[in-house]
């Protein structure tokens, strides 16, 4: 090759790099996060507050534009800056409240990134009607048909009709059909099933006409009961199934190790009933108590379960579950029972209407806090607020009713604080951080709904506003909705069935910098640590107990919109 050759391929390639570079430089601008607003992505109600954040050293002018139009309709400046150590840089707001009439619009700020946000009357029913269906997307042991799975369809996995006891020689295998899967992984674990169910029938007690009305195209939305009792039933034949003959219940159905990024189907390792504990039984007294109140026909079945597993749970007080040897999958292990013992207690009372063990149990009640898989004590606050009025005596309702709101004032004062002006807290950022939120969401919800202070459902909008994209990943964390939203979940069937497109409705579990997988983060910060990538199980994954706050949220505000 002679000389002058190379040099005019040389050239060339100089020239087609320049061009690329060229092309790519709008892209990689309007990655750079110091250029980026963060703003709810799913639209905002006509009266909500309406807050879009941006890293600044200084107060920005910005114009807000009605794209139909093309008009200003707000021309004003951020405030002066603020910082949230945990997303560690200063920070400035647009207040864009003042905006209201239903529409599309364009923020510009100066110096950022033009962004675009809608108001409607109705901007999180979809999104609810995702974040419940996605249950239907989880369920074992069925073939998702494409009339209600879409391009999700796929084949029936995980029958669990010959599912063995560990560590057992006997050879016998027994049945534990349906369920839902817990998470990115097939397995069904109890604890994290009684959380989960227990918000999914709060959702339908506190707002039963809302669901009464409510469908998202499963297979039982034909017949005569509201969707949500369907998909409850789902999981609570299976948890049936999980209790022995003398009242203690499983701590998990479970493989002996994860599988691997496989279908349903194609994921065939034999399944095992673990030991029982106590945990698990207290988790399954509460739920079945509950569902006595729900379901008419087999409420004195489930009442009677209940009923067994409490009397199990008082002889063994101390069985902690921990994974057997040959076992590596979630432990979901806990040894603090005493709220469990509580909760489950409470429940029994509100359903057996007995006044005498009621009042007993209140007296251990802890003080509130917010729910999640290994504490229950929250769950309790919203039996007694919601479902006890009549049965406690009212003094103590009232004292219940203090408690919760100081609660949700304690809230409300740490979103005022906040440079994002959310109710965040660093020890949220825990392995399923977004969930924390909903959960806290939840409280901010009831406690509107016990006395009407619009400070409460401020708080709750800021919490959806901050999973919707008003935080610094600038992620709308639920799948398939918003302007960023994840693709790449630690969810098996997303990971193997070949469609770009993850399952939607999904909540991932959301930024924490406990770095418990092998990913690469883009910061160690508590509020930035967070990737979009399938090796990111402790960010990244999703999960039945984290998708049902956002159910029981988005439903309460759609229900009861401001
Ligand atoms: O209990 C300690 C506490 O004392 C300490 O202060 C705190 C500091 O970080 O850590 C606490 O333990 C944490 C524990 O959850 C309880 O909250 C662990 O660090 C944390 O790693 C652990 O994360 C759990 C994770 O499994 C690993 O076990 C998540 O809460 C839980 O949601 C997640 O659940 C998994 C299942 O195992 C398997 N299926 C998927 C599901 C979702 O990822
Ligand atoms: O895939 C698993 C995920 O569903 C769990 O939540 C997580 C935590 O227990 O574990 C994941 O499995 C990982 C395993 O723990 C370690 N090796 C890599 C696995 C993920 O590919």
């Amino acid at each position: 090759m002679n000389k002058k050759r190379i040099l005019f391929m040389l050239t060339g390639l100089i020239v087609v790099t320049a061009v690329i570079a060229l092309f790519l430089a709008p892209w990689f601008k309007s990655a750079d996060p110091s250029r980026s607003v963060f703003i709810n992505q799913w639209g905002f109600l006509p009266h909500q507050n309406k807050i879009a954040v941006l890293f600044a050293d200084s107060t920005k002018p910005f114009t807000v534009t009605e794209l139909k139009t093309n008009q200003p309709v707000m021309k004003s400046k951020t405030t002066p800056t603020e910082t949230w150590a945990l997303a560690g840089q200063p920070v400035s707001r647009a207040d864009l409240t003042g905006v209201t009439e239903p529409g599309e619009y364009r923020l510009n700020i100066k110096g950022a990134e033009p962004v675009f946000f809608s108001i409607s009357t109705n901007p999180y029913g979809a999104l609810h009607d995702a974040a419940i269906k996605a249950f239907y997307y989880a369920r074992a042991g069925l073939a998702l048909d494409p009339a209600f799975a879409g391009k999700w369809h796929r084949s029936a996995g995980h029958a669990d009709t010959s599912v063995q006891r560990i560590n057992s020689t006997s050879g016998n295998t027994t049945a534990h059909r349906k369920g839902w899967y817990d998470a990115g992984d097939y397995n069904k674990y109890m604890v994290n099933s009684g959380i989960t169910t227990y918000t999914l029938m709060r959702a339908y007690l506190d707002h039963p006409d809302f669901y009464t009305n409510r469908y998202w195209n499963i297979p039982e939305s034909m017949n005569e009961r509201p969707d949500i009792l369907d998909e409850i039933m789902w999981n609570l034949d299976w948890m049936v199934s999980m209790q022995d003959t003398d009242g203690g219940v499983y701590h998990k159905l479970t493989t002996l190790n994860f599988a691997g990024p496989v279908m349903p189907d194609a994921a065939v390792a034999q399944r095992y009933t673990t030991a029982k504990s106590t945990a698990a039984t207290l988790n399954f007294a509460a739920v079945m108590a509950v569902a006595a109140r729900l379901f008419e026909e087999q409420s004195e079945m489930y009442l009677e379960r209940a009923s067994r597993a409490l009397a199990w749970a008082q002889d063994n007080p101390q069985q902690y579950y921990r994974n057997e040897e040959r076992v590596s999958t979630g432990e979901y292990g806990d040894t603090a029972l005493t709220d469990e013992h509580n909760w489950a207690n409470i429940e029994y009372a509100i359903s057996s209407q007995n006044q005498a063990m009621l009042v007993r149990s209140i007296k251990q009640l802890a003080d509130v806090s917010v729910p999640s898989w290994a504490s229950t004590t929250g769950l309790s606050y919203l039996s007694l607020l919601r479902d006890a009025r009549a049965l406690l005596p009212a003094s103590a309702y009232e004292k219940l009713k203090r408690a919760f709101s100081g609660h949700a004032d304690q809230l409300v004062t740490i979103q005022q604080n906040n440079a994002f002006r959310i109710p965040a807290i660093a020890d949220d950022f825990v392995w399923g951080s977004n969930a924390v939120m909903m959960n806290k969401a939840m409280l901010l919800e009831v406690a509107w709904s016990l006395d009407n202070q619009r400070a409460y459902r401020d708080a709750s909008l800021a919490l959806v506003d901050y999973i919707s994209g008003r935080n610094p990943t600038g992620y709308s964390f639920v799948t398939g909705f918003g302007k960023q939203s994840p693709r790449f979940i630690h969810h098996r069937p997303s990971e193997a069935d070949g469609i770009a497109d993850p399952v939607p409705g999904w909540l991932a579990g959301g930024p924490q910098n406990g770095h418990q997988d092998n990913c690469q983060y883009p910061s160690d910060l508590p509020a930035l640590s967070y990737l979009d990538a399938w090796c990111s199980y402790s960010t990244n994954e999703v999960a039945i107990n984290w998708n049902a706050p956002l159910v029981y949220v988005l439903g309460s505000i759609v229900a009861d919109p401001l």
